[in-house]
């Protein structure tokens, strides 16, 4: 660290100098993440110094906290649902499992997963010690729920569900999954951190949140389709006793018990989540989906006019293909089977979306 300090100009000119080495968001075709939407960014900036870490410093922070969580709740039909602001879908997905392995108290616990689960189970397993088995997909990438049947045994506390899948934007069979753990009496988490803020807003929503009786809990992302600034996610569970079983004492604080994994939270993008929420409403949602899924398809189509046919229909905003090349200066990402897969997201418009399949058209191995 430095002595003595610098100027602001020439710390902010320093700032923007790092900052152009980062890739703006106009050909990342790849991401989750989008640019915030503006409500977003205002909401952010005045939330800066708030810590949710104390919530009864920071009240009515921790009454934007609640809105997030009743908000989202409603949306997916259970108004009474608890829950709580995380950093994103990895921590949710791991305090699930800690709720899951402590409501069953098994000695070896096991979770069954399908292959195309996020790479944040691996992680939670391995904290925890929980046997991961995975199930594999269909031939449209869903979780075959046959397998879930076999896999179970007296040591299973969770089974996991994927309501729009990283690789291949696909929705698990929520509902066969949700009658399979109401019957074996099994804690159902489903993981919707990118397809939770997508499929409540489709013409035809797939069903999988708490309107099936046994999904026990959700994870959603607001720093994903929810526009919000970086990092906000959300974990709701069915009730608020489920969520406090992993409280512990916090003596010295405002509160007196905390069920969250981080300590400090900053209220800022939770704040921002909530503001888009609000400001964009219902309908407001329906129509950024509408608009993500209008590229999607209209990507499908110009990719297979190209000769790169879809690797499978997709459920939600991403699209996979047959296509081993990438034209140069954009940012595709590629699935552990090789597929080439490109995330829709808001900053992908129309006009991104027609300037790429203009490069495809320009590959060698483009049909004419
Ligand atoms: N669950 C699902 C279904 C996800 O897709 C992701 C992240 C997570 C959980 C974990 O969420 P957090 O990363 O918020 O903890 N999916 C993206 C991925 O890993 C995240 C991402 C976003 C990656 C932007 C790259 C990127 O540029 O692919």
């Amino acid at each position: 660290m430095r002595e003595h300090g610098c100027s602001e100009e020439s710390l902010l000119s320093f700032l923007s100098m790092k900052k152009k080495e980062d890739r703006g968001y106009d050909h990342v075709l790849s991401s989750m993440c989008s640019i915030p939407h503006p409500i977003a960014a205002k909401a952010h900036a005045m939330f800066l110094e708030t810590n949710l870490g104390d919530p009864g410093l920071f009240r009515g922070t921790a009454a934007l906290e609640e809105m997030l969580v009743g908000r989202l709740g409603a949306l997916f039909h259970h108004r009474g649902a608890g829950g709580y602001a995380t950093s994103g879908g990895t921590e949710s997905n791991i305090q699930a499992l800690r709720i899951a392995k402590r409501c069953a108290g098994v000695r070896d616990p096991n979770i069954i997963v399908p292959e195309s689960a996020h790479f944040s189970f691996d992680k939670a397993c391995d904290m925890l010690s929980v046997e991961m088995r995975t199930v594999a997909c269909d031939e449209t990438f869903r979780m075959d729920s046959d397998t879930v049947q076999e896999l179970i045994d007296q040591n299973t506390v969770c089974i996991v569900g994927i309501a729009g899948t990283t690789e291949y934007g696909m929705v698990d069979p929520i509902e066969v999954l949700s009658d399979i753990a109401v019957d074996r009496d099994i804690f159902l988490h489903v993981d919707a951190a990118f397809g939770g803020l997508v499929l409540p807003f489709l013409e035809n929503p797939l069903p999988f949140d708490f309107a099936l009786p046994g999904v026990a809990s959700i994870s959603v992302d607001p720093h994903k389709m929810g526009l919000s600034t970086i990092p906000v996610g959300c974990l709701l569970t069915r009730d608020n006793a489920t969520l406090h079983l992993l409280n512990v004492d916090t003596p010295y604080l405002t509160v007196k018990h905390a069920c969250t994994l981080s300590g400090t939270r900053s209220g800022a993008p939770v704040a921002s989540a909530v503001a888009v929420l609000e400001y964009l409403g219902r309908e407001g949602m329906r129509a950024v989906v509408a608009g993500c899924m209008k590229n999607t398809r209209r990507l499908i189509e110009g990719m297979e006019t190209w000769g790169y046919p879809v690797a499978v229909n997709p459920d939600v905003n991403v699209a996979t293909f047959n296509c081993p090349e990438t034209p140069p200066g954009w940012l595709v990402s590629r699935t552990r089977r090789g597929h080439m897969r490109i995330v829709c997201m808001p900053h992908v418009h129309r006009n991104v979306i027609e300037e790429f399949l203009q490069d495809i058209s320009e590959l060698p191995c483009s049909k004419n």
